[in-house]
């Protein structure tokens, strides 16, 4: 009989190999942006505006012309004229490249200079000298939608106000009809802050026109170059095969790397007019204060409630402060993102999502940071709302979530706003999730501590969130249609190339995509080699971001390597002198059905495709899949935190984290415990200490590290993970997204626990972050703290 290959021994499905892009990366040898340098290169500083709201009489440019290496100096004056002032963003509105008439944000881009060094490029920026005429500012929704705010978006025709988008989903009628019939309704307001994905590597592009031949090729840091490419083309009215992105090693995305900034534009024109290569490296305070930020949403929220702990509807409010131009990358037709994705794991018969959105004078962004079209917002309110709720019955915080989750047996479950969930164990996780944590003890333990006057806390969090944009009939970008690619190409050795329209920034592609290789196929994952983020080279994809790739891209490979299964089962016949349908297949290996130990292995088709085909069969062994799912996938998590909380103080300190996972079938259980582990120190990072604020006259608070706080390897507490496993029914690996699941559902569970730790307080809502003096103020005076 013949020996079937041992998957995980050749690093398939299941394997935790570890992963082969930490050889460079480790080592200091990542190619990121900065590590790039053309021949002749110039580069580029961007001078940013210092106030927040403010008309411009007159930039003057001369002294910085003067500077011996300076080479061009750009105004939005200058840009206007090439008809390049402005950008399309990609939710349909408008973005400045360069301010022409009004600033409308600290850290806007106002001037750049190309020179021959950065340094004379910075320093030119500063001789630029700029007349500002200040206007009054608004950094928040209520100043926003106040009757005499002043209009930030005056360059708008029919813009008569501050709101960006008024958006509704769900049923009205339904909704108001069971809110009429409840026994409670429960109702809470908050807030969840605007924060920063602050990934090391801050943006940065290096553009190369080449006259000669016309081609335009663009190194940026982008975590969907094809999207990007697509842009420039419509907007720089060039052809496709003309405009080359490539995004080299990226250093951390988290949806930072999304949006398309005015610095990528400038770079274009500036080597488009220069003739020369043109690199602009953003600092870290620029990107600080100006990049695509997260968050930064109010919520009203509502839950009609059965005495019995049945859940008979939910109206959601929301109003989202966009900053000063709507640049959201989302699905085109959903303004506030998937934010009606919230209650999805709950059975809730009616509801209805109303969203304001507003223009401010901050910077523009919304959806970056482990958000999934801002999923986070929603499972945030969800699961602050269930809190809310449980306690306003006198529910036990488990049952009542129990009493409500979607049971096993309701799939497929469409949603009250009308998703279609397919699969999960809901009631498991959560069972293994308590069982773990201990809950019934803690509980008892959290009575004692009580009577002693100590302040113990449990909070959960359960949640499904929806990963893997398309399917293509609902979710496009700019109307391009969101589903992605595979290209396999395997060589006659046995070796292969595997290329996806997909950008890994960190997430660990060239490790995982290679194991599904290894799992269709049975060339072992050391002999694949992956390959991302460059549109000359990739098969047409639509980027990384909203955990899509294992669900969309991943699910292409799969497919990619099918196809490949396919013919090489016709070069497998061909070789064993036997019809196809004799030939049976394990992994990596045909053989004949009647005589199993007369074979061939994928690498002698291999061989045989390039020296050995028959007649008839075109040579070569290489397929390409474009998938567009089904439907999305629809992992669940269930998070539990413990803290305890110093009544003298208002100090936390977490004293357990349990993370119980079910994202289908995992294709590395590594890197799958690596992201959730990494999700939940943003979470925890939300709770505890980081976010953005501004002051009255629209100053970031948080243009550096010493005032933007994040969470060390000191501070952050450590997590205990388990895992479900229900198989996605139509992924072709049974896998569901994962990336973003517990930054989605985390910061619930510590808020939560450190609520119910100051419960006796009657405190219903403080808002994140919970800095000490927040929880401080909100005990000593007895009252919500936002
Ligand atoms: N995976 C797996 N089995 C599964 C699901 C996923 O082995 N069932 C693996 C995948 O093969 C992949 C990783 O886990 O290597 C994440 O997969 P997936 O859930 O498909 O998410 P994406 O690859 O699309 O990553 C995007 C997601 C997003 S949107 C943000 S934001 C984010 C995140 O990933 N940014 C990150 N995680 C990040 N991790 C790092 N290190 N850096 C970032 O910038
Ligand atoms: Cu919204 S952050 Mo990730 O989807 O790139």
């Amino acid at each position: 009989m013949t020996q079937a290959l041992d998957e995980i021994k050749i690093g398939g499905l299941g394997a935790s190999r570890r992963r082969v892009e930490d050889n460079r990366f480790i080592r200091g040898k990542g190619n990121y942006i900065d590590d790039i340098t053309l021949p002749g290169m110039l580069h580029m500083e961007i001078l940013r505006s210092p106030v927040a709201h403010a008309r411009i009489r007159a930039i003057d440019t001369s002294k910085a012309w003067n500077i011996p290496g300076v080479r061009l100096v750009l105004t939005g004056e200058m840009m206007a004229t090439r008809n390049l002032a402005w950008m399309p963003t990609l939710s349909y509105d408008t973005q400045a490249v360069l301010a022409t008439d009004k600033v409308r944000f600290q850290g806007q881009e106002v001037a750049c200079v190309v020179a021959d060094d950065p340094y004379v490029a910075k320093d030119a920026c500063e001789a630029i000298v700029v007349d500002y005429e200040p206007l009054p500012v608004i950094v928040n929704p209520e100043q926003a939608m106040a009757p005499d705010a002043p209009l930030i978006r005056d360059d708008k025709e029919n813009q008569v106000d501050n709101v960006a988008f008024h958006w509704q989903v769900g049923d009205k009628a339904s909704t108001e009809r069971a809110f009429a019939e409840a026994d409670v309704v429960s109702r809470i307001s908050m807030h969840y802050p605007r924060s920063h994905p602050s990934p090391i590597e801050c943006c940065g592009s290096i553009a190369d026109f080449d006259r000669a031949t016309g081609k335009l090729t663009v190194y940026m840091t982008s975590q969907a170059p094809h999207i990007v490419r697509a842009a420039v083309a419509m907007v720089a009215e060039l052809p496709e095969h003309m405009i080359r992105i490539i995004s080299p090693d990226i250093g951390g995305g988290f949806g930072n790397k999304v949006p398309i900034y005015p610095g990528y534009v400038m770079s274009i024109l500036a080597s488009i007019l220069t003739e020369r290569p043109v690199k602009w490296i953003e600092d870290k305070t620029g990107n600080l204060i100006s990049t695509g930020f997260g968050r930064d949403v109010y919520l009203d929220g509502e839950l009609a409630l059965r005495r019995d702990g049945r859940i008979l509807a939910v109206r959601m409010h929301t109003t989202s402060d966009h900053g000063a131009f709507f640049g959201d990358a989302q699905p085109s037709k959903f303004k506030i993102g998937l934010m009606h994705s919230a209650f999805a794991c709950y059975d809730v018969p009616h509801a209805h999502l109303t969203a304001t959105g507003v223009y401010t004078n901050k910077a523009p962004g919304g959806v970056a940071y482990r958000c999934s079209f801002r999923v986070t917002e929603a499972m945030y309110f969800q699961e602050r709302m269930i809190q809310a709720a449980a306690d306003d019955l006198g529910m036990d915080q488990a049952e009542f979530r129990r009493v409500n989750l979607v049971r096993d047996e309701d799939f497929p479950h469409r949603t009250a706003f009308g998703f279609l969930t397919d699969s999960g164990q809901y009631g498991r996780c959560l069972d293994v999730a308590l069982e773990a944590i201990g809950y019934a003890d803690f509980r008892k333990q959290q009575e004692e501590a009580r009577e002693q006057g100590r302040l113990l806390g449990l909070g959960i969090s359960t949640m499904t969130e929806p990963l893997g944009a398309g399917n293509s009939r609902e979710y496009d970008i700019l109307g391009i249609k969101m589903f992605d690619s595979a290209e396999l190409r395997v060589h006659l050795t046995g070796r292969a190339i595997l290329r996806t329209g997909a950008r890994t920034q960190g997430q660990g592609h060239e490790t995982t995509w290679a194991q599904i290789v290894a799992h269709e196929l049975g060339i072992p994952a050391d002999d694949v080699v992956v390959e991302e983020g460059d549109t000359d080279t990739a098969p047409f994809g639509m980027g990384t971001y909203a955990s899509r790739s294992t669900p969309v891209a991943g699910a292409a490979v799969s497919m990619a390597a099918r196809k490949v299964r396919a013919k090489a089962r016709k070069l497998a016949a061909h070789l064993l002198e036997v019809s196809e349908e004799d030939v049976e297949w394990e992994l990596g290996r045909f053989y004949v059905r009647s005589a199993p130990d007369r074979g061939a292995t994928i690498q002698e088709c291999a061989m045989a495709a390039y020296a050995n085909m028959p007649d008839g069969l075109e040579p070569g062994l290489e397929a390409s899949a474009y998938y567009d799912p089904p439907n999305l996938t629809w992992p669940f998590a269930c998070y539990v935190v413990t803290v305890e909380v110093d009544p003298e103080t208002g100090v936390w300190d977490v004293l357990n984290v349990v993370g119980v996972d079910d994202c289908g079938v995992r294709i590395n259980p590594m890197v799958v415990e690596g992201q959730i582990m990494g999700g939940l120190t943003e979470a925890y990072a939300m709770a505890c200490v980081q976010f953005i604020t501004f002051d009255a006259a629209g100053n970031c608070i948080g243009s550096n590290y010493l005032d933007y706080l994040l969470p060390t390897a000191w501070e952050t507490p450590g997590f205990e993970l388990h895992e479900v496993v229900t198989p996605c029914p139509h992924h072709p690996l049974g896998a569901k997204g994962v990336g973003e699941c517990a930054t989605v559902g985390g910061p619930a569970a510590f808020v939560n626990a450190v609520m119910d730790a100051i419960k006796p307080y009657g405190v219903r809502n403080v808002d994140m972050p919970l800095l000490p003096d927040r929880v401080y103020e909100a005990i000593s005076q007895r009252h919500d703290v936002s």
